[in-house]
């Protein structure tokens, strides 16, 4: 019956991540509540359709110009519920949006339609995200073209993928097996076959993926976990993992600021150029000319190679030439890379 698939995809979704049982808490009560106000509204409509017919003889309608204390009654309960609702609600998404420690980060890339994975060794996927049980992950994700939406609904996780900066999840995934990956924001005509699949394993099962690109035998990519209603056509084109990286991201940033004529301007051994050394400063608290505080992440060095000027670092002349239209996606990766693993 369509009502039973109606509610196991709403809220009969297996809960695979550490936040899943967070975000169902708050939307069960969301349900719970409406259910509670229809029956309210439903019966006291219906006794007074019965107890003030126009049938019933000898009543005359009375004049009533209104009540402050039910007007005061139905704005502020509702109120209240609602202001409750939000605070639940930012309780929760706070929680989602706190760093966590030492997180395995993985870089996607959005096009249409498919999702580009790579992994800081250097390991790429089409459309496979292997992930490890238990353990916190960063995805940090960009788009190549129109917006798309990263979205496992089994991990209760969702987030828009913009072309032009970097977005970013975390969660820690907790039941191993497939789950399914949508894009959850239309993106033109094959968006709905956008899909992919978050494949979770065990930490030394992953480390092994990583290493030689095998999955463990048990693995099978065509058990979904709680997929009702899924296309079986799920991600055809899964699984280009098992070709060798021969180089990691940080490897051909290194490569890349060479080619590109960074160099020139600045050094990765904490020597002062034309330009900051890039030594330590991902992560770090710089203070611009104007006298701002920024942090140093994925967003700030992919805005200072499309738009230097926009930021000028405290103690330097704005002298670098913007790189917006010169480098990829891939490339932008690949230079950040670089940047934080000089530590
Ligand atoms: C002509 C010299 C020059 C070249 C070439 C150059 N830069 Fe810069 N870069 C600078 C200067 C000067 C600054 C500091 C002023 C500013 O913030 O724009 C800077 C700032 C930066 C910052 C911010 C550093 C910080 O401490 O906040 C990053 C990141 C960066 N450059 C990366 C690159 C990369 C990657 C390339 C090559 C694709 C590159 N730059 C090429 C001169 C250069
Ligand atoms: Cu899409």
């Amino acid at each position: 019956m369509f009502w039973q698939s109606a509610y196991a995809s709403t809220v009969g979704l297996p809960q695979s991540s550490t936040i899943a049982p967070t975000v169902d808490i708050l939307y069960d009560f969301l349900v719970y509540l409406s259910v509670f106000f229809l029956i309210l509204v439903t019966v006291v409509m219906v006794y007074f359709t019965v107890k003030y017919h126009r049938s019933k003889t000898g009543r005359e309608t009375a004049y009533i110009v209104g009540s402050h204390t039910l007007e005061t009654i139905w704005t502020v309960v509702p109120l209240v519920l609602m202001l409750f609702v939000f605070a639940w609600g930012l309780k929760g998404y706070r929680e989602m949006r706190a760093p966590m420690k030492d997180p395995v980060e993985i870089n996607i890339i959005g096009r249409q339609w498919l999702w580009n994975i790579e992994y800081t060794n250097g390991r790429k996927t089409l459309n496979e995200l292997v992930l490890p049980k238990g353990k916190p992950v960063r995805l940090i994700m960009t788009s190549e073209d129109v917006l798309h939406s990263f979205f496992i609904p089994n991990f209760r996780i969702k987030q828009d993928v913009v072309p032009g900066r970097f977005t970013t999840l975390s969660f820690i995934a907790t039941q191993p097996g497939v789950h399914i990956v949508f894009c959850a924001e239309y993106c033109g005509t094959a968006h709905s076959d956008m899909l992919a699949k978050a494949v979770v394993v065990e930490p030394e099962e992953f480390d092994e993926w990583t290493r030689t690109g095998k999955l463990p035998a048990h693995v099978n990519l065509n058990q979904i976990i709680g997929a009702v209603g899924a296309p079986t056509s799920v991600a055809a084109a899964t699984g280009n993992g098992s070709s060798q990286p021969s180089q990691t991201p940080a490897e051909r940033g290194k490569a890349l600021a060479a080619s590109k004529g960074c160099i020139a301007c600045h050094s990765d051994n904490g020597t002062r150029m034309v330009g900051p050394s890039y030594k330590g400063i991902f992560g770090k608290k710089e203070e611009m000319a104007d006298g701002t505080m920024v942090t140093v992440d994925e967003n700030y060095i992919r805005k200072s190679l499309m738009d230097p000027n926009a930021q000028i670092v405290k103690g330097y002349t704005p002298s670098m030439p913007p790189f917006a239209g010169l480098l990829k996606d891939e490339e932008v990766n690949d230079l950040i890379a670089y940047i934080k693993s000089l530590k």
